[in-house]
This record gives structure tokens, C-alpha cells and sequence, in this order.
């Protein structure tokens, strides 16, 4: 515990995001090339915690500007033609989509004739988005929730409380 806490007081003095994740707005980010089936790749997220000790989970892409971040953030891997896991889902009710959150779609940005549950391709069922790109524009399909993707994983920075749990944990330790 004493270890977490210097550690969080050591990143609060730098950046305020778990190592190698890249702060954007309030949330940080970090690719994984890693390809994982999606549900694998949402435990892989949630080993990775905030200060706060929130646990991170597959990116939720609300509004334009988080596509065009993600588009960035895959400006710096190679190659830059893979399609990526984010949180959005319909497992639980068909045509339903949420992000992780379990906040329902609003911003969208499907390409064309998706979202189809997979019945333009393989006739399997398909309840996982992946973001992906298209000679460089950002497009979502739903796929196969079983394929391996690499992923995105994203965590509050948690700016806004820091100082009540630092200062809390500098009680704690001193
Ligand atoms: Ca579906
Ligand atoms: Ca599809």
C-alpha cells in the first residue's frame, strides 16, 4: 500500500496516467497490439488501475474527437491497418448497443451496411465493435466477439480528486 501510494504521488508529479498510457482530455490511453479475443482483451484492461484504484476498460469512442485521438493513438503503431477492440457491445440485447459504461450509442460512426450481426460475411453472430480505418477514416463494424483484435484501453486520470486521495494517503504514510 505504502508502495501505491508513492508511486501515485511520484505519477501525479509527472502525469497523471498508469505507465505508457497517454493522457487525452480527463481519461488515459494506451494501445495494445496484442491481438486478443474482445472479452480477453477487457480483462487485460482491467489489470491496469488508476491512482484512485479505478480499473481501466476498452476504450468508448462518445464523440468525434475521441475517433479522431484513437486515430492518432494508431498513428503510432505499425502497421496502421488493424481494426482494434473498443467496449462498445450488443451481447446482452441484439441491435442494442452500449459502450462499457452500459451507456447506449448516441455518437456513431458504423461503416457502410454495419452494424449486420455478421450476415454479410461469415453468418456467425457479431456483438463486439472494432474501430478501424479506411484509407485513414475512422469506421466501426460489429465482428465477432471470438476473433483476435488488438485493443484499447482507457481509465480516468482522475485529476479532478486527486488532492482529497493524496492528501489522505500522504496522512497515511507520514
Ligand atoms: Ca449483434
Ligand atoms: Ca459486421
Amino acid at each position: 500500500m505504502r508502495f501505491l501510494i508513492l508511486s501515485c504521488l511520484f505519477v501525479v508529479a509527472t502525469a497523471r496516467c498508469p505507465a505508457l498510457f497517454t493522457q487525452y482530455d480527463s481519461n488515459c490511453y494506451r494501445i495494445f497490439v496484442e491481438a486478443l479475443p474482445w472479452i480477453e482483451a477487457k480483462m487485460a484492461c482491467s489489470r491496469f488501475m488508476n491512482c484512485q484504484g479505478e480499473p481501466a476498460s476498452l476504450i468508448s469512442l462518445k464523440t468525434r474527437l475521441d475517433e479522431i485521438f484513437l486515430k492518432k493513438l494508431m498513428g503510432t503503431i505499425s502497421p496502421q491497418n488493424y481494426a482494434v477492440w473498443t467496449s462498445g457491445n450488443d451481447i446482452h440485447t441484439e441491435e442494442v448497443f452500449r459502450w462499457g459504461d452500459g451507456t447506449l450509442f448516441q455518437y456513431v460512426n458504423w461503416a457502410q451496411e454495419q452494424p449486420d450481426n455478421g450476415q454479410q460475411s461469415s453468418g456467425e453472430i457479431e456483438n463486439c465493435v472494432a474501430f478501424f480505418l479506411r484509407r485513414g477514416r475512422p469506421l466501426w463494424n460489429d465482428a465477432m466477439c471470438e476473433l483476435e483484435r488488438p485493443f484499447v484501453c482507457m481509465v480516468p486520470s482522475g485529476e479532478q480528486q486527486d488532492f482529497g486521495y493524496y492528501d489522505q494517503g500522504a496522512n497515511t504514510v507520514y
